[in-house]
């Protein structure tokens, strides 16, 4: 666990759920016995996103609402790697939110870790896409008019193939979750509650805490059964969804999805260009 550290002392609020985020992360990585060689971090922008300086790996701090792009490419260039995402709900779901959908809808063999956190933490706590309606933030002084987008919901209506949520505090659960979402061949995406404690007003952790349930009917195959449950109650943990489906990478490999089109052909292009010239 110590190697997989940094000499950088994390710059988190004392007391932010993350602390509890990354014990599971590293818990994880150290239990799969990950190293240089198997695995590669992506994360966006913000408190989140700053995970990538404190692990003691190959990792990427990426511009904000891109780190799906960027692990893309990593999965596409060495597919036997291993790619995790770890970034927030305003990062992946607001400036990043179309790459989540169609990254999901092409099952591209990734896990993505959100840290769900209802506000923009970094920013000093504005309004995102998952704080709930009515939230008093910086931006919403008068309370969050809009609804908040569910995750775990759009994850199942993108076409993720594993779906997850799980509580910050609850480290070994996390843990074991991560671990399957990252043994999972496809997209997989594991929601994780982490109320920011400095500007999530609305309830404190403990409060939080209080409301966490384990989901009763997981692991299931069927989407609209997940897609039911994901609607029932905020705060359910557990596996939703985990279906096997082809993944874009493992169609790419098998030379069913070229990637070098007619079109990156030399002579074509030197036609192309010669229309300009
Ligand atoms: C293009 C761009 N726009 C805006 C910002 C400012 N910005 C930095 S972090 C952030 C929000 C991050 O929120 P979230 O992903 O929820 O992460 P958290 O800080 O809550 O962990 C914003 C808007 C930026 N860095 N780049
Ligand atoms: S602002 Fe919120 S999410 Fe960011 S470090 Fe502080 S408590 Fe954690």
């Amino acid at each position: 666990m110590k190697e997989l550290q940094t000499e950088i002392r994390p710059q988190w609020c004392p007391g932010c759920t993350y602390f509890a985020d990354l014990q599971a992360v590293y818990k994880t990585f150290v239990d799969m016995g990950f190293d240089e060689t198997s695995l590669v971090v992506v994360g966006g922008i913000g408190c989140t996103g700053r995970i990538t300086s404190y692990i003691n790996l190959y990792t990427i701090h990426t511009l904000h609402g891109r780190p799906l792009p960027v692990a893309l490419g990593f999965k596409l260039s060495n597919p036997s790697i291993n790619v995790v995402v770890i970034s927030g709900d305003g990062d992946l779901l607001s400036i990043g939110g179309t790459h989540f959908i169609h990254t999901a809808r092409k099952n591209i063999d990734l896990t993505v870790l959100m840290f769900d956190n209802f506000v923009y933490g970094l920013t000093k706590g504005q309004v995102s896409p998952t704080s709930p309606h009515n939230l008093v933030t910086s931006t919403t002084p008068q309370g969050n008019f809009d609804e908040p987008v569910n995750p775990i919901s759009l994850a199942l209506v993108s076409g993720a193939t594993f779906v997850a949520q799980a509580f910050a505090l609850d480290v070994n659960k996390t843990f074991n979750i991560i671990k399957e979402a990252i043994k999972h061949k496809g997209f997989s995406f594991v929601n994780i509650l982490s109320p920011c404690i400095t500007y999530y007003r609305a309830e404190d952790v403990k409060t939080f805490k209080n409301k966490i349930r384990e989901l009763e009917d997981q692991y299931s195959t069927d989407l609209s059964k997940a897609i039911y449950n994901s609607t029932l109650y905020h705060y359910y943990t557990g596996v939703f969804y985990k279906v096997d489906r082809p993944t874009f990478d493992e169609n790419v490999l098998k030379g069913n999805i070229p990637l070098k089109t007619e079109l990156y052909q030399k002579e074509r292009i030197k036609k192309l260009l010669q229309n300009y010239s």
